[in-house]
């Protein structure tokens, strides 16, 4: 049985995704959007109860390798929905009116990097053109703001933004489903560490039309900005019409870091599907 509450290997995680459509073919079925640098699949959980191009949530854990504890969380979340649907009443309303796509390895060249190389590995794995330092940071990599101040145009970079907007097919892959799909409603990328929900925009401080409902929908611990950075995920998917659109930071708050200790696994994971219920009651409601 599959142990939620220490890190895993890639293979794992994907062999996992396997059983859990296996076990639960009228529920979950494995959708791979394209693939890594390195020729890696790219697989998104699909969870439907039927209908067709119903409104849809995304969920991506662990665009930023090194942040383990999202694609931990991410496992565990996919176990919840299988476990919780026909029992948790809220979570049964969702799943009767709205598909959930969950990525969890959403960088996954990166992933078995940290697991073989260098744990503290951020971005892809894509080489640059004449420079000795590999990788686009793939949360600086969108087409939102690309290229302003919050990002580098240095390969050598952790926060180099890429040669161009969608340069990296993990990005690319995400931004071809969403446009394909179309009737996406909420959109969460899910990182460490810091502990906070932020809303758009990252590249601006221009406030975002929906400001006030994306505060209350959640917040204790919301903000905009955080620091400036152009080029991120959530931006572009609210700037494409997707209102719920957030990134959450994971624990801890700089104790541990992204080398957060296996027994806090369980209770991040936890806090956070409340979190994300929470966002996804509100986006059903509002849908
Ligand atoms: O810098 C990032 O990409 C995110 N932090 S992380 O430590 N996971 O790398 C935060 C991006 C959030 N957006 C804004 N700062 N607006
Ligand atoms: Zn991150």
């Amino acid at each position: 049985d599959y142990d939620y509450s220490n890190y895993h290997a890639i293979a794992d995680i994907y062999s996992f995704q396997d059983m859990l459509v296996a076990e639960n073919p009228n529920l979950v079925s494995k959708i791979v959007i394209g693939q890594s640098y390195q020729g890696r699949p790219l697989n998104v959980l699909k969870f439907s109860t039927g209908g067709t191009n119903r409104p849809g949530i995304w969920l991506d854990t662990g665009i930023h390798s090194r942040e383990w504890v999202t694609q931990a969380s991410g496992t565990w979340f996919a176990k919840k929905i299988v476990t919780d649907y026909g029992r948790d009443a809220a979570l049964t309303a969702i799943l009767d009116k709205m598909d959930i796509f969950l990525e969890i390895v959403t960088n996954p060249d990166g992933y078995y990097y940290t697991h073989n190389s260098n744990r503290m590995w951020r971005k892809t794995r894509k080489p640059n053109p004449g420079s000795s330092c590999v990788g686009t940071d793939p949360n600086r990599n969108w087409d939102a703001g690309f290229g302003e101040p919050g990002s580098s145009d240095s390969p050598c970079s952790e926060t180099y933004r890429g040669p161009e907007a969608h340069s990296e097919s993990e990005v690319k892959s995400i931004v071809d489903f969403v446009k394909s799909h179309g009737n996406l409603k909420a959109f969460v990328s899910i990182h460490s560490y810091s502990q906070m929900i932020l809303y758009p925009y990252g590249y601006t401080s221009t406030p975002c039309k929906d400001q006030s409902e994306l505060v209350i929908t959640t917040c204790g611990i919301c903000s905009t900005m955080e620091y400036q950075a152009s080029g991120t995920t959530v931006d572009w998917t609210y700037n494409q019409g997707i209102k719920y659109s957030y990134t959450f930071e994971l624990r801890d708050t700089g104790r541990y870091g992204f080398i957060l200790p296996a027994n806090q696994i369980l209770p991040t994971a936890k806090e956070t599907w409340l979190a994300l219920m929470a966002i996804m009651e509100h986006t059903k409601d509002n849908t």
